[in-house]
């Protein structure tokens, strides 16, 4: 398998909550490496721009106004298959649907606000890492068993 990296979120409810520090011990506890981070409070326009995919969707002006409403920290993840396991780790969309013991399961409120992100797949991950990171912000991936 191959080595990838993923955009991980920490939604304004966990970080409102005081969840953050939990969620990050808990990823890289299940294998994750922090190769970027950063905590932002991003505007409106910022959050659609983010969700572009899901404009004109029912849920998608709750989405934005909620993403929006108060800083998120934003860290690009490295690990084996780390799209695939990070979604694993954080759980189905809905909170309710999620399994025991997942990040959403144990932080999320409901489906709009479910605690955590994650790309959905490498193509995504890689469009979602440069929209929060400049390159120089990101550990380079040839050099990555080196920092
Ligand atoms: P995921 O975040 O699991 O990739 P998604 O890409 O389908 O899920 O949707 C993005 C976010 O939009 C999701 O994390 C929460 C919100 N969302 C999705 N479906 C929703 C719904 N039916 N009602 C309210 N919010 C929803
Ligand atoms: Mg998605």
């Amino acid at each position: 398998m191959a080595l990838e990296r993923t955009l991980s979120i920490i939604k304004p409810d966990a970080v409102e909550k005081n969840h953050a520090g939990a969620i990050l011990a808990r990823l890289e506890a299940e294998g994750f490496t922090v190769k970027a981070m950063k905590r932002i409070h991003l505007t409106r326009n910022e959050a659609e721009g983010f969700y572009e995919e899901h404009r004109g969707r029912g849920f998608f002006d709750e989405l934005c106004a909620f993403m929006s409403r108060s800083p998120i920290i934003v860290l690009a993840l490295e690990r084996e298959d780390a799209v695939a396991r990070y979604r694993e780790v954080i759980g189905a969309t809905d909170p309710g649907k999620a399994a025991e013991g997942t990040i959403r399961k144990l932080y999320g409120a409901s489906v709009g606000e479910n605690a955590a992100h994650g790309s959905d797949k490498t193509s995504t991950a890689a469009r979602e890492i440069a929209y929060f990171f400049a390159g120089y912000e990101v550990s380079p991936v040839a050099s990555a068993s080196a920092s």
